[in-house]
């Protein structure tokens, strides 16, 4: 009897943590449960090109709706010749499908580095795993702006809207963004409803969701059900006021909207995910791994290593780009003498431009964009 209710509030336990889990591993870094925040460990993001669906990140202002395919509907206005509204069935099959390998990049990634040259209270955070990339199946965005009679116009925008409500917008609101009409004609942007040949998963915004390849992570709605052309950008917090560059002397609280530099095309950047942070190592040939992402539409041309902090640089082995949307793998193999060695990447793009070196160059009040040089301390025993 005794085991049994061992046993069985272990299974609860398991089930328990399942549950506030979302189908991820276990070993993921929970940054808040409600709405459910997580990054994978570094190491489980150096397994493959595609990261897989129990280590990939999330991020969410809200709890998650639940809508099933049956609920869901589409519905597309604004500057349109012809209103749209689609259901699943309609937008999954009168749409051709096509797949776009993409890493998916929160602004917010790598902001505990810059958390370490001034603090930012009420933000998470996030290390080295708000990032991460899958296989993305949908209908072209452009497919179904062009159903609804789009005419191509420089100056317009095309704005997202979805059902989960943040408490900490201000005011309170349902999550948005938009994107330029431009970007949202091209080949990459998708309404995808698989995920690595999955059905989305809900975490993921499941049953469908815009996948904005190049553009920071929050451009890309999740459980998207409106979507509107537009002469404005959105005027949703998460675009209007969340998701920008403010100068170093703002306050965040008392900005008003428009305030900063609005984030939209990703920056050139790079990280260290192997080996991981403070782990002892064997005195030997060591392989650093990590990726390199450039930035929209552009390509990588370099990554440099150094373990002298900057003094002199080897260049890495790069792997072949799976797809122009997503991150390059590099890595180096050096003899690691025992003691503490300091490791330092960066990216070139194809244009010549590199990372900036420090963390400090790049403060902001709401920690986004840093994508300074990478660093990790390891220990060789
Ligand atoms: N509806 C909705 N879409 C959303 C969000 C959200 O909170 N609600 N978060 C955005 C942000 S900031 C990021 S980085 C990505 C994260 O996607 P993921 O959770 O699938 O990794 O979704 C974006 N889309
Ligand atoms: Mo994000």
């Amino acid at each position: 009897m005794r085991e049994f209710h061992r046993s069985s509030s272990l299974l609860f336990k398991v089930f328990l943590k399942v549950v506030l889990m979302w189908g991820k591993r276990r070993d993921m870094t929970v940054r808040d449960r409600l709405p459910f925040n997580a990054e994978p460990p570094a190491a489980a993001l150096a397994g493959g090109e595609l990261t897989a669906l129990d280590a990939f990140y999330c991020r969410n202002h809200g709890p998650f709706p639940d809508i099933t395919r049956e609920q869901w509907r589409l519905t597309v206005d604004g500057i349109v010749q012809k209103p749209l509204t689609l259901t699943y069935d309609e937008l999954t099959s009168q749409f051709t499908p096509h797949s776009v390998v993409a890493t998916l990049a929160c602004a917010g990634n790598r902001r505990a580095e810059l958390l370490k040259v001034r603090p930012i209270p009420g933000k998470d955070p996030w290390a080295h795993g708000a990032i991460s990339t899958a296989e993305w199946r949908g209908a072209r965005l452009a497919d179904v702006l062009g159903a609804a009679g789009v005419d191509v116009d420089e100056g317009l925008h095309v704005a997202f809207s979805a059902p989960d409500v943040a408490q900490e917008a201000s005011p309170v609101q349902s999550y948005g963004s938009s994107i330029p009409l431009s970007k949202a004609m091209s080949q990459e942007v998708l309404l995808a409803w698989e995920m690595n040949s999955e059905p989305l998963p809900r975490v993921h915004g499941g049953p469908v969701r815009v996948v904005v390849p190049g553009y920071i992570g929050a451009r890309s709605v999740k459980w998207v059900t409106g979507m509107t052309v537009q002469p404005a950008p959105s005027a949703n917090y998460f675009q209007a006021s969340d998701y920008r560059i403010l100068p170093p002397d703002a306050d965040p609280d008392t900005v008003p909207p428009g305030e900063g530099i609005s984030l939209s095309m990703l920056a050139l950047n790079c990280d260290i995910l192997v080996p991981g942070e403070d782990v002892e190592i064997p005195a030997g040939p060591l392989t650093i791994r990590g990726y390199a992402l450039a930035g929209d539409g552009r390509g990588i041309g370099r990554v440099d290593v150094s373990l002298d902090d900057g003094r002199t640089w080897r260049q890495a082995d790069l792997e072949p780009a799976a797809s122009p949307w997503a991150w390059r793998w590099w890595s180096l193999t050096v003899q690691a003498r025992p003691g503490p060695i300091s490791l330092t990447a960066r990216a070139w793009d194809d244009t010549g431009v590199t990372q900036p070196e420090s963390p400090a160059s790049l403060w902001n009040p709401r920690g986004y964009g840093n994508n300074a040089w990478a660093h990790v301390e390891v220990v060789v025993a």
